[in-house]
């Protein structure tokens, strides 16, 4: 399933703020990490439904180690417990949900080039629904599913986590333990986390970063900034958010 989808406010902004620059910076406030060093992360605690959440975020990875891949992000509710991990290779990209279940979703990243990402979690009546989409480009976005897989349910009652939140590390302790060959060299905009699942509609619209998560939201004084990670903070339109529309 592949859709092209014009991004309004990513054309226009491009057209008035700098021509010569064909890809616009998505997104308000944008996270770079430029070193591979342990002590560049950036961290928060969160609390997230264990199922029927959304995860979007755009990302720009700006060189690759030669043998590992690129956090871009990961949380953990213990020691030792990849809650999730979205983990980036030149070929593919890896992610783990709940340290039980991990998967690859085959597509080439180019270095320098912002992607966009969403991630949901849905409960059906008899299965764990898993997707992925991928978005390229800023301006005229094109929009694939990359990964949809189904698991099977397991019986137990719903409830929330409480886990950390980590940007450009991979956690193997809470806040902690991280490899500096996990590290990513990368640029983060416009993570959101939502604690409902959409149509594939609504997922567009947020590639334009305008609303918010109601589970999470990355803008300053959000997270923790460690190191020499940097923050850039763009002018926006002033336009009034609209809610999400629900799917179910
Ligand atoms: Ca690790």
């Amino acid at each position: 399933m592949m859709r092209v989808v014009t991004l309004i406010t990513f054309c226009v902004a491009v057209t008035v703020s700098n021509a010569a620059d064909n890809e616009e910076v998505p997104g308000s406030y944008i996270l770079t990490n430029t070193v591979r060093d342990v002590t560049n992360w950036a961290g928060a605690n969160v609390t997230i439904p264990d199922i029927n959440f959304t995860i979007c975020f755009w990302a720009k990875i700006d060189s690759w180690y030669e043998t590992r891949r690129s956090t871009i992000l990961s949380m953990a509710a213990s020691a030792k417990d990849n809650w999730l991990i979205f983990e980036l290779e030149k070929s593919h990209m890896v992610f783990v949900i709940k340290s039980k279940y991990s998967s690859v979703s085959l597509f080439e990243t180019e270095l320098n080039k912002w992607y966009f990402y969403c991630f949901s979690a849905e409960e059906t009546l008899t299965h764990y629904q898993y997707t992925l989409n991928v978005g390229e480009n800023t301006c005229n976005l094109v929009w694939v599913q990359k990964f949809s897989k189904n698991i099977q349910k397991q019986p137990k009652s719903k409830r929330d986590y409480a886990v950390g939140l980590v940007l450009f590390s991979d956690q193997d302790e809470l806040f902690g333990g991280f490899d500096p060959e996990q590290v990513a060299v990368a640029s983060i905009s416009c993570l959101n986390i939502w604690s409902s699942v959409y149509q594939e509609d609504q997922l567009v619209d947020f590639a334009e970063c305008k609303q918010e998560g109601d589970v999470f939201t990355m803008k300053p004084g959000a997270l923790a900034i460690h190191g020499t990670i940097t923050s850039e903070m763009k002018p926006v339109a002033d336009e009034p958010k609209s809610p999400g529309k629900l799917w179910k």
